[in-house]
């Protein structure tokens, strides 16, 4: 599809965002002026939703906190029910730079078959030296590479950046995903379901920054418990009724409305 026509949604999950929700914004209107920006406000007891409302963007507030998986799965319900074309996940404490989306997108562009693009902090970036950018830090690290082999070995494919929340998807796979999306961390249990369902994943090179306000969710001591339940998921994942969905008639786009 041609740039003109071609809609975009960037969904913001956000919790408590107020710090760094006002920027994230900004940068999507300036770096992306086509693309609509969606903030999902999910119960956030700050002014995350007076903010990014003020700052331009569409918000929904969801009634009370449900989580990142459910927040992002509002945004791609919403996505699909308005059909657009691509969507585009985006932190809402500013990790994630507005002019790192432009080669996300061009990955969808180039390559009719990939449905899911990933920005890896991994993957060597031409021009740029790898040490570029945010990586997370050291013991999160060690969870991350974890989770980069095992996923890798089930989708059969190389992923490097499997807990990246930042991450373009198109067409059908917005319906899948408005419909399938996991509920507790959910970034490594989706990709799972993709490969199962037949879609196609692709990562690309991205640089990130830490996050730019606001305080992270992930407590110390809670690295292990983390790793345990995303992967009991991702068993439980591999025997989900996903299988070899992708462009199954009957499922796709009325079922991904439920
Ligand atoms: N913590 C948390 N974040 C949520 C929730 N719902 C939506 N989010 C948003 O999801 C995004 C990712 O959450 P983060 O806490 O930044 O997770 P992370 O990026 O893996 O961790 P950091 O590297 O420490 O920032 C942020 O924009 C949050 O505001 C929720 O219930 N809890
Ligand atoms: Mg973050």
């Amino acid at each position: 599809m041609s740039e003109g026509k071609r809609r975009i949604l960037c969904i913001i999950p956000a919790y408590n965002e107020e710090e760094a929700v006002v920027q994230v914004v900004r940068e999507l209107r300036e770096h992306l002026p086509q693309a609509d920006v969606l903030v999902v406000d999910d119960g956030s007891f700050d002014r995350t939703a007076e903010r990014a409302r003020a700052a331009g963007a569409l918000v929904c507030s969801l009634a009370f906190n449900l989580g990142i998986g459910a927040a992002v799965q509002t945004g791609l319900k919403y996505a699909a029910r308005n059909g657009y074309d691509v969507a585009i996940q985006v932190d809402g404490d500013g990790q994630h730079p507005a002019e790192e989306i432009p080669p996300l997108l061009e990955v969808l562009e180039k390559n009719s078959e990939v449905d899911v693009v990933i920005g890896s902090r991994f993957l060597p970036s031409p021009g740029r030296p790898v040490q570029d950018g945010f990586k997370s830090t050291g013991t999160r690290r060690i969870g991350i590479r974890i989770f980069a082999a095992a996923i890798s070995v089930i989708c059969r494919q190389r992923l490097t950046d499997t807990t990246s929340g930042f991450r373009a998807t198109r067409g059908e796979a917005i319906g899948f995903l408005g419909r399938f999306y996991p509920r507790d961390y959910p970034e490594v249990e989706a990709l799972v379901l993709l490969h199962q369902a037949g879609y196609v994943i692709r990562e690309t090179p991205v640089v990130m920054r830490e996050r730019q306000g606001g305080a992270s969710s992930i407590r110390l001591g809670h690295g292990l418990y983390y790793m345990i339940k995303v992967f009991m998921a991702v068993a439980l994942g591999l025997l989900k009724e996903t299988k070899g969905l992708k462009g199954d008639p009957t499922t796709f786009p009325r079922r991904a409305l439920d």
